[in-house]
């Protein structure tokens, strides 16, 4: 097989560049490990930021989202029986898409069969070659049958556990890590969500986030200590733990039901740098990692997708490499922003192992962002997304 871009990775990442790729009259193939329904069944972000609903606007994607997505304006931060509105639409003028990303994937998959786009699921052994040469080419299996596709790029677009980052030279890329020593518990559950926004808790017991899907369906989580099993979480467990966190008057109002899906998500913060090496390009997960607190994951994903297919349509327009080569740099400022917001929004709310005199520095940290609209500014500004230049 040829093609001009070889995509490893049909999450939203892979997806969407395959798609933007497409209008551009950029010829891709999409490789994925996973069944369609594999990919369909997960249940990962809900928030997204104006520059990526744009984009899946731009891309012919935008409709059900704006069909049945929910604006908000705002969100709320409680730390005991405190609480305080972000209104981002006042104090920066912009809001959110409350939309999953589950619904997201679904949508880009119906628009890339409507344009007949080349989509390869339950590819196994996918390997990357001649990355540092200007015929790179990926192989696979297919029920059992070797397979080659000869490209001009590939986009490493596999998430945080694919082949892609570990086909660069190890001398070639530098890893910036922490592991937290928590994780997410979340479940989904068809009940009204307890609010009309979402609800970020810090509190003496771990975080706890109030999210939602729709009217109809919630989605909560609470903080665990890492190692921790979901086995050992029954449905009334997680309820009553997640009311202990929250301030008593939304606690006494939260519907509770059986869960449709629960699991547990590690947190960590990551960057691999650069995020390109020779015809290789890193994109989303695959190249780094953010803690769930700032809803950044997906949204970074996206700007590097921007990033990306921007430079792609230059070079093949125009001959005009500059974005390529620019890429890795104009991507890793943006995500080192993302990564210093999600660093500290999860430090303030979340309970770590800490010495009396750190308490006291979040207890007070706190106390500003309760008390400073410069303090809501900086968050409302990050959390609705960093311009794209
Ligand atoms: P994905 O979604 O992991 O997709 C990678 C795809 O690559 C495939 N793959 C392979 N394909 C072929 N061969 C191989 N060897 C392969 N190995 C892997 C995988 O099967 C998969 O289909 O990465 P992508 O596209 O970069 O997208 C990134 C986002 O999924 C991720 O950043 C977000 O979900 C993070 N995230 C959130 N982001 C937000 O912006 N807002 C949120 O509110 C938010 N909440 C979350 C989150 C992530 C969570 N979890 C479970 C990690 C909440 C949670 C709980
Ligand atoms: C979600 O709805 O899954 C969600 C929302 C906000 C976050 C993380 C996850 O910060």
């Amino acid at each position: 097989m040829k093609t001009q871009v070889a995509i490893i990775g049909a999450g939203p990442s892979g997806l969407l560049l395959s798609q933007r790729l497409h209008l551009a009259g950029i010829e891709s193939i999409v490789l994925e490990r996973h069944s369609r329904e594999h990919v369909l069944g997960r249940i990962r972000a809900g928030v997204l930021e104006q520059g990526l609903a744009d984009m899946l606007r731009q891309a012919g994607v935008g409709e059900r989202m704006d069909a049945e997505g929910e604006i908000h304006e705002g969100v709320e931060i409680a730390f005991g029986d405190n609480r305080i509105r972000i209104n981002f639409e006042q104090l920066v003028g912009k809001t959110v898409m409350v939309y999953g990303q589950t619904e997201v994937t679904h949508d880009l998959y119906d628009a890339r069969d409507a344009m007949g786009g080349r989509i390869i699921h339950q590819a196994e052994d996918v390997a990357l070659h001649g990355i540092d040469t200007d015929k790179p080419y990926v192989t696979f299996k297919k029920d059992g049958v070797e397979e080659r596709i000869d490209c001009d790029f590939i986009a490493g677009c596999d998430g945080f556990h694919g082949p892609s980052r570990k086909a660069f030279p190890a001398d070639k890329l530098t890893v910036f890590e922490k592991v937290y020593p928590f994780g997410w518990l979340g479940i989904l559950s068809e009940t009204p969500p307890v609010a009309e926004e979402l609800i970020y808790s810090g509190h003496p017991r771990g975080f706890a986030l109030c999210s939602l899907r729709s009217r109809v369906l919630s989605r909560y989580y609470v903080q665990v200590p890492s190692g921790e099993k979901v086995e050992d979480w029954s449905d009334d467990r997680f309820w009553e733990e997640l009311k202990s966190r929250l301030p008593a008057d939304v606690a006494s109002t939260l519907v509770t039901g059986p869960s449709i899906e629960k699991s547990i998500a590690p947190l960590r913060s990551f960057v691999a740098e650069p995020l390109t090496h020779g015809r290789l390009f890193l994109v989303g997960d695959a190249g780094h990692i953010v803690p769930p607190t700032g809803a950044k994951g997906l949204n970074l994903a996206a700007s590097d997708v921007f990033y990306l297919s921007s430079g792609l349509i230059d070079f093949y327009r125009a001959g005009d490499d500059s974005g390529l080569s620019g890429y890795s740099a104009k991507a890793l400022r943006r995500i080192w922003l993302a990564e210093r917001f999600s660093w500290w929004m999860t430090t303030l709310l979340h309970k770590f192992d800490e010495e009396a005199f750190d308490v006291r520095v979040k207890r007070a940290e706190l106390d500003y962002l309760m008390s400073s609209e410069t303090a809501q500014r900086a968050l409302a500004e990050n959390y609705v997304g960093l311009p794209y230049d």
